[in-house]
């Protein structure tokens, strides 16, 4: 498989999409971006309904509180996040953003990807 490679991009815009070649690109940061999306699932789904919405996201990217290393994870989701909602479908109706299965689908594929 061809390697592929990912820079952020850090334009505001919503739903463009930009795959360039020869920027960040570790799997590393993947499985980090995973494992805090995991481990914050609860925190970031503040309404508890088991998705995490655009709206959760940006207030808790704008919450003082939030660590600057949160920060870029939360701004990785918030940018991707179309791409991450859609990664897998639940059969009991789609939520308003990401469930667990989606960043596990979406995260995995990548994984996959960069490692080869
Ligand atoms: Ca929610």
């Amino acid at each position: 498989m061809r390697e592929q490679t990912y820079s952020f991009d850090f334009e505001n815009s919503e739903g463009r999409r930009r795959h360039k070649t020869g920027g960040l690109c570790i799997a590393g940061t993947f499985a980090e971006i995973k494992a805090f999306a995991f481990e914050h699932f609860d925190k970031l789904d503040k309404d508890g309904d088991g998705f995490i919405s655009r709206d959760e996201l940006k207030a808790s990217f704008e919450d003082q509180n939030t660590s600057q290393e949160a920060r870029s994870y939360i701004f990785f989701l918030l940018r991707r996040l179309d791409e991450i909602q859609a990664a897998y479908k639940e059969e009991w109706g789609s939520g308003d953003g990401i469930s667990r299965a989606d960043i596990q689908e979406y995260f995995k594929t990548w994984i996959e990807k960069v490692q080869k």
